[in-house]
């Protein structure tokens, strides 16, 4: 007996098909996802970055739009910081594809336009934390911020005191700039969906709390000198001090 059209079968294997691919893609999706639960043996993994090389005086920058609110003072490059000890501030550092450990703290966020620059430079935080882009300015900006393949923010804000609020949800590095002519103004955003990342402050130093006991990778990166990274195992309760050199 036969229920289906030879045409009809066809059609309906190639659906059968095309739902099986989705499910295995979706399954493999929540397997990667971050697991947030009690972490035993945790242990706290701290450390120093440091450039060896030699440090340039900043650039001076270039501003080619609104002198008169954007160039009443001079504005230095803020992309090689070095601080004490040849410490270098503002690398993100993280544990790559860690997928279960502590709780993700989220907290508001902000990106400031100030005197025509981003304040912070650079900024990191877990996914579900809610930016807050402001203009202190009275000038227009046009805040976009983008991962490398896709827009997550952009918008003009007109008017000085203004603030537009954005609920941070995808994982990643992302790239700001301003559309409103403004090519000097940039800044860095990383967000993700685990809690096991810093910033290297002036010194360089950096401390990751609470790291489950295993293998991993830690990276580094940094928006002129590139990424890093080292094997890192942490054993039970073991805090760890590490030195990662860029040169
Ligand atoms: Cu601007």
């Amino acid at each position: 007996m036969q229920f289906f059209g030879e045409r009809a079968q066809k059609t309906l294997i190639l659906v059968v098909i095309l739902v099986a691919i989705a499910l295995a893609s979706l399954l493999a999706t929540v397997a990667l996802a971050y697991t947030p639960g009690p972490v035993v043996g945790g242990a706290a993994v701290r450390g120093i970055v440091k450039f060896t090389g030699p440090v340039p005086a900043p650039a001076k920058l270039d501003i080619i739009k609104d002198p008169e609110v954007c160039g009443t003072e001079p504005k230095f490059d803020e992309s090689l910081q070095v601080g004490a000890g040849q410490g270098l501030a503002n690398v993100v550092v993280y544990i790559e594809k860690i997928d279960k450990g502590r709780a993700l703290t989220t907290a508001k966020a902000e990106l400031d336009n100030r005197h025509c620059r981003f304040v912070p430079h650079l900024q990191a935080f877990a996914t579900g934390t809610e930016l807050a882009v402001k203009n202190s300015d009275g000038v227009l900006h046009n805040t976009h911020i983008r991962l490398p393949n896709s827009d997550v923010f952009n918008y003009a804000l007109p008017e000085k005191g203004q603030v537009i609020k954005k609920k941070m949800t995808r994982a990643g590095l992302m790239k700001v700039g301003c559309d409103a002519g403004h090519v000097w103004m940039g800044a860095w955003i990383a967000v993700f969906d685990h809690p096991y990342f810093a910033i290297s402050d002036k010194d360089g130093k950096f401390s990751l709390a609470d790291v489950p006991p295993g293998q991993y990778n830690l990276m580094f990166w940094h928006e002129k000198l590139g990424k890093g990274s080292q094997q890192l195992t942490v054993q039970p309760g073991a805090a760890q001090d590490l030195t990662q050199v860029y040169k």
